[in-house]
Formats: C-alpha cells, structure tokens, sequence
C-alpha cells in the first residue's frame, strides 16, 4: 500500500480525545476499542501490537528495569578526574545489550539497548571537558556509537571509519572534547541504520555551557516510536521516553511558577516528522540548544529525526497541562501525556 493511501485510510480512523474524563474513567481511545483495528488500525497500531490507552492499565517497570518517570531526571555526569593540565576528564562506559521491553501494556518489543534502557543513559558533561565513553558490545549484532558533536573522523562511530564497526564481544573507546554547548544525542551507525535505530540505539547527549544555565526543574524527553509488526512503514506505538501514554497515568509533577525547562528530542523512525505541543501555556525555544537567547515564543514545534531543542516554561496555574505529538495520529497512538502543576 503507498504512502499515500496509507495515510488517507487514517484519516478516518482511530477515536477522538475525550477529555479529562478520561483520566478517572474505564474509557479507552486510541484505535477504538479493544482489539479493534477500526479504521486506520490497518496500518498503524490497534490490536495486539499496538498502543491504546486505557486508565490505570501500566507497564511492568521492574521487568523493563527503567521507569519512564526517573528517566525524565536521570542525568548521568559520568565519572570525573583532572588531566595534568587541570582539564575534567568524563568517563562512562556503555554495553550494548538485546532485551525485550514492554513498551505499552501487553505489547513487547525486542530492543537492542544502550545499557539496558531505552533510551539509553543522559549523558551530560560542560563544555570543554575531555570524554572518554568505553563502548562494550555485549549483543549479539555488530553496532557503533555515534555522537553529534564536534570531533574526528576516527571518533564518528561508523562502519568502515577509524575503529568501524564493533563486533560482539568487542570493546572500543571513543574519545573526544565537549563541543559545542548545546543538546545533542548519540546513536548506533550499524547498517541497517534505520533498523539499529528503530530497535532502540540511542540516548541524549548534553554539553552544559561553561557558566551554566539559569536554575530550573530540567527533565528529558526522547520523542520515539516503535514499528512492532517490523514493517519499516510508520509504527504502532508513539511516546516520550518510550512507554505509551505514561504520563497519562503519571503526570509530569512540576511546580507553579518554577522555570521548567525541557530537553526535548526526537529520534522517531520510519515517519518524517515529529511534533510537540503544549496546552495552556507557550514556551521559550532554543534549538539545538547552542544559543542562550531563545528564537521563538511558542506552544507548538515541529523536528524531523535528530532535530532537538531546548524549551523553557514556568505554569502560572495549577492542574494538569496536557502535552502531545501534535501530529494527531501519534497522539493516538500513545504521544501524550500531562504535566501536573501544583
Ligand atoms: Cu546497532
């Protein structure tokens, strides 16, 4: 089926939005209602393989060994100790492993990790510092790491450059300065890539300016997808930090008045866009986070894969604030979630 014809039969598709009723009820939306492929269930989502909300119904955490909600605040600084000229040198060290998560109740998909998680560890660091990230490859395929940034070819993580590929059982360090400041992220380079990406090859990488930014309540958020029926066209299952409709169940805890500020990513497969958009508040943007004055006071932003930016906000009210792919269908399809302000 193209593109195109996919996408129309979409069109009619899928539930609307109920509300906040939904929060206290037994309704569920999404594709319609359970195990029904009504409409454009076809071809994204519905049925078992894909995501539906339902009030109350969770994931097994445990099991998954990450927790979407400390993901949003896990920050990994890494190990640190001064170079003879007094430089900080930041280590981490990083295993590729294959495991299968649960990424919206019932529906298990087998990922390929960064240190068992998707996505993988926060990396953070100041700009200027010496890193030094130890790659272990303990699955069973060949993978890399490949970092935005500034640094050599030999340090790019990809097939055929410097150490290349890295092999089952094999280990490599790459090595490189934190520049410039800004948001960024890493991700295999193994070929087929957009498959290593897909299955769950990536993290966020951030490289705090020298003197810091304003004090805020920072979380993270990797806006990624996931094809269950492996048909490389679109997914069945849309979120931040991986779990559908997580922060539907859990809201985004954040405090009136405090400066919020938001590390926002998108890594999404197999669609072209990406999107996010607030309600009942805008905020300040800076893209790729590389300048400390914001381009645009906004409540909707669109990315396309590897796009990232930085987004500030204080709430003035209290109560719960939906956020959301305002790229309707992903909503639908487990890209929601409220922050709640008290
Ligand atoms: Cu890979």
């Amino acid at each position: 089926m193209s593109t195109i014809s996919r996408r129309s039969m979409l069109a009619g598709g899928g539930a609307g939005l109920a509300g906040l009723s939904l929060l206290g009820g037994s309704r569920a939306f999404g594709q319609g209602a359970e195990g029904g492929t009504s409409g454009g269930g076809m071809a994204h989502g519905g049925g078992a393989s894909g995501a539906m909300f339902q009030a109350g119904r969770r994931v097994d955490h445990t099991a998954n060994g990450f927790d979407p909600t400390e993901i949003l605040r896990d920050f990994d600084w890494g190990r640190t100790s001064r170079l003879p000229g007094g430089r900080v040198l930041r280590e981490w060290e990083i295993v590729a492993q294959d495991k299968e998560i649960e990424v919206s109740p019932g529906v298990r998909f087998p990922a390929w990790t960064f240190n068992g998680r998707v996505p993988g560890p926060t990396l953070r660091c100041r700009e200027g510092d010496a890193l030094r990230v130890r790659f272990v490859n303990a699955s069973e395929h060949p993978h890399t790491m490949h970092f935005h940034g500034i640094h050599t070819a030999a340090m790019d993580g990809v097939p055929d450059v410097g150490a290349g590929l890295i092999q089952p059982g094999d280990s490599f360090t790459y090595e490189f300065d934190a520049e410039p400041f800004g948001l960024h992220l890493y991700h295999c380079h193994a070929g087929p890539l957009a498959e290593h990406i897909a299955r769950g090859m990536y993290g966020t990488f951030i490289i705090d300016p020298k003197d810091g930014r304003e004090e805020a309540d920072e979380l993270m958020m990797m806006m990624n997808g996931f094809n269950t029926n492996f048909d490389a066209e679109g997914n069945q299952v849309y979120a931040v930090n991986t779990v559908a409709f997580h922060h539907m169940n859990e809201p985004v805890r954040i405090r009136r008045d405090e400066l919020v500020r938001v590390y926002l990513v998108n890594i999404l497969e197999y669609d072209p866009i990406n999107s996010f958009h607030l309600h009942g508040n805008f905020f300040d943007f800076f893209p790729t986070g590389t300048r400390l004055e914001p381009i645009e006071f906004t409540d909707t932003v669109m990315f396309g894969q590897g796009q990232r930016a930085v987004l500030e906000m204080r709430f003035k009210t209290p109560g719960l604030h939906m956020f959301h792919a305002h790229k309707s269908e992903f909503a639908d399809l487990g890209w929601m979630g409220f922050f709640e302000v008290t």
